[in-house]
């Protein structure tokens, strides 16, 4: 072969195993290196016991199999009864024998039914390690984490792990329309590819399971919030029940979104009215119809009277009697009805920021129990910072659910490396005092609270058929650590960008260290650069890319960033105190104070609770509008060092995420400046004021960033 072919023909092959590691997400199996640990987890690891022999099982199975193979060049003799010493065994407890499932007793008492048992045990005086739980499920999951600690380099002697999921819906809602585009999708088209469905499989959706099973993720919503009534249509019924039968191996349940006025779109009935007999009898025939199916199927997801989607509002009814009626469609066969409580109006003079609490908290208790609300993490629109949602701790008979948004809609989209753990935690930890201090929105989450049965934590996707799954190779850390925070929400954002970081790109920790340290940062830095001391909801319109401060046209009132920063000669904020929309009173008393007096609010917060002067004197002795524009600059500053950091990891992985990477930070650099300049310029023009020492001067005019048009910005239907 002449030597120029050689160098081709390497090129292609390194290529391409660089793009495989994109695709592989946080399951890359890197060989371990460190010379102490190969030979231990060696010696532990000499055969795997199978018990119990269903698909799930077999997928257990060929996992460890896979993990062993890559990380430590090994392949274990797979037996199916118990011979030997220093074997991993794996099963269900109803495939244990006696002996074991004595010696585990008081492990399977720490456990629910999807928790799994990791533990080095003596049987017959022969070391073993066993992998187990009350389904074959739980025993995956096991799995998964026993891997996690191969990848992440921790010792297997004297393991003693039980743990189980702390909520019990784990969903994505993936906002993704027929025709494959995705609403507010930064990474590409819609993985599901209906016209191929259903006798199509790509292995796409497999792998798709297999990174949700790893996290512990166990529900998925196929379609948008937005809703199109085909989806219930036979035709494509049957390729969900297509994609039900992949997921369900890993033990994922299919859900769809359920479009109000379907009974008149595909039913041909004249209404959709809740309380019209013909109604309920056609939603519990769909219901029917759907799980002849998919007889494991989890429910629907409702989008209703929300931003001009159809619901019971239309014929005179409310949000119970529309949710009640679709869960006693699902009742029968255990399905749930997850009604979202993201709702505001624009006959409604209101603050928008106290609509949904206003509508829904009136409805606490009513709902049937098959009923879980959706509520967002905040009470506006998955800002880069909000304070927690009032509904929080505020509806004690009701479960409520959590949904974080995954897809980065106002953080930049996927060109902007966001570590959004850090944001869910911040939400997660805050305290609602709906019961006294430590009211935490987590304890609300997992029905430790309050005593309600139905818990869970929905977040909306961020993934694309990109051959990275989600845009940004930083983005697959944000669907991991929204895994690993539903599947426990007191979990640190810090652990969760550790673990991620080992397992997607190396153990050495000069590289580990300085990295995540960007990742943990990068929350607080667009912040700072987009949106600082408590602003909102300034982004451009409708596709919400960049900067749009100035925008004030729109038809409704609360879609127009001038509503929410209300910049005038005199100051800048949002008044929800007393003196304003009273906003603040649907926080508990604590809370209400708290954030009512502009001596305790937090600054972080400012002005999304206050109005201000540009005068106003913060903390730091500086006035508000030198503080903020300093904030501004600070946040371009923190993306710069990013760079700097990130520019050091060169050695430590491969070529092509680390270009990838690279490029994506400059675009960041970039945007940041962008929006800091536009931002700066546009607000200058109230306060009257010069820019500060240390902020950098705009690049452009004012004119020239408001003049910027994005037609095609993705995402935006
Ligand atoms: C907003 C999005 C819009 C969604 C809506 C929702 O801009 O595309 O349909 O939320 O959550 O954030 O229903």
């Amino acid at each position: 072969m002449s030597s120029l072919r050689f160098v081709f023909l390497f090129l292609l092959i390194s290529l391409s195993a660089s793009a495989q590691k994109d695709y592989k997400l946080w399951l890359q199996y890197n060989a371990v290196k460190n010379t102490a640990l190969p030979a231990e987890y060696k010696n532990n690891l000499k055969g795997i016991v199978v018990l119990g022999n269903s698909e799930t099982i077999k997928i257990a199975e060929k996992e460890l199999q896979k993990g062993f193979q890559d990380m430590l060049d090994i392949s274990p003799e797979i037996k199916s009864d118990l011979k030997g010493e220093n074997n991993l065994i794996i099963g269900s407890k109803s495939a244990l024998n006696s002996e074991i499932k004595n010696e585990l007793k008081s492990d399977f008492d720490k456990i629910n039914e999807e928790g799994f048992i990791i533990k080095s045990i003596s049987l017959k005086s022969k070391k073993q390690i066993i992998i187990t739980g009350k389904n074959d499920v739980a025993v995956l999951y096991g799995v998964f984490n026993f891997l996690r600690i191969l990848q992440t380099n921790k010792s297997t002697q004297n393991l003693n792990i039980a743990d189980s999921p702390k909520t019990n819906i784990r969903i994505l809602n993936h906002w993704d329309n027929l025709d494959r585009t995705v609403e507010r999708g930064y990474a590409g088209f819609s993985l599901w590819n209906w016209q191929k469905l259903p006798d199509f499989i790509d292995q796409r959706y497999i792998d798709y399971a297999r990174a949700n099973a790893s996290i512990g993720i166990n529900g998925t919503v196929l379609t948008n919030v937005n809703a199109n009534a085909l989806i219930l249509t036979p035709q494509y019924l049957e390729k969900v029940e297509a994609l039900a039968n992949v997921f369900r191996l890993y033990g994922i349940k299919v859900y769809l979104t359920a479009r109000f006025s379907a009974p008149i779109e595909i039913g041909k009935l004249k209404t959709a009215d809740p309380k019209d007999v013909e109604v309920i009898k056609w939603w519990k025939n769909k219901a029917a119809e759907i799980y002849k199916r998919i007889p494991d199927f989890g429910g629907f997801l409702v989008k209703a009277n929300s931003e001009g989607q159809p619901g019971p509002q239309n014929y005179g009814r409310d949000h119970v009697d529309g949710a009640n009626m679709l869960a006693d469609a699902v009742a029968p066969f255990g399905g749930v009805i997850m009604w979202r409580a993201f709702v505001y109006s624009e006959h409604d003079a209101n603050d928008r920021a106290k609509q949904a609490y206003a509508e829904f908290q009136p409805y606490d208790g009513k709902f049937k129990e098959n009923v879980i609300v959706q509520v967002k993490n905040g009470a506006i629109d998955f800002q880069p910072r909000e304070p927690f949602h009032p509904l929080f701790g505020a509806m004690p008979k009701t479960p409520l659910m959590m949904e974080f948004q995954i897809t980065q809609e106002y953080l930049g989209f996927s060109t902007h490396l966001v570590f959004l753990p850090k944001l869910f935690q911040e939400v997660l930890e805050s305290d609602t005092y709906q019961k006294g201090k430590g009211s935490t929105v987590a304890k609300v989450i997992d029905g430790t609270l309050y005593p309600n049965k139905l818990t869970g934590i929905a977040g909306v996707a961020n993934i694309g058929n990109d051959l990275n799954w989600t845009g940004h190779p930083f983005a697959q850390a944000n669907w991991y650590g929204f895994g690993r925070l539903a599947w426990n929400p007191y979990l640190d954002s810090e652990t969760i960008a550790d673990e991620w970081l080992r397992c997607t790109f190396s153990n050495d920790d000069n590289f580990i260290q300085p990295v995540k340290n960007i990742m943990i940062e990068s929350r607080e830095a667009v912040v700072n650069y987009m949106t600082p001391l408590g602003l909102h909801h300034i982004m451009d319109t409708g596709h919400h890319y960049g900067p749009g401060p100035w925008v004030s046209n729109l038809s409704r009132p609360e879609w127009n960033p001038t509503y929410y920063h209300k910049a005038d000669k005199n100051g800048i904020g949002f008044d929800r105190s007393k003196t304003g929309t009273n906003a603040t009173a649907q926080y508990a008393p604590e809370v209400e104070k708290l954030f009512d007096n502009l001596e305790t609010c937090p600054e972080k917060d400012l002005l999304w609770f206050h109005h201000v002067s540009w005068d106003y004197k913060l903390k730091n002795g500086e006035t508000l509008w030198n503080g903020m524009a300093l904030k501004y600059q600070e946040g371009v500053n923190q993306v710069e060092a990013m760079q700097n950091v990130w520019k050091k990891a060169e050695k430590y992985i491969d070529n092509e995420r680390f270009h990838e990477v690279e490029m994506l930070l400059e675009i960041q650099y970039k945007e940041a400046k962008w929006w800091c300049d536009a931002c700066l310029l546009y607000f200058q023009q109230f306060s009257g004021k010069e820019l500060p020492a240390g902020v950098e001067k705009p690049t452009q005019t004012l004119d020239y960033f408001k003049s910027l048009k994005f037609p095609f910005a993705p995402g935006n239907g």
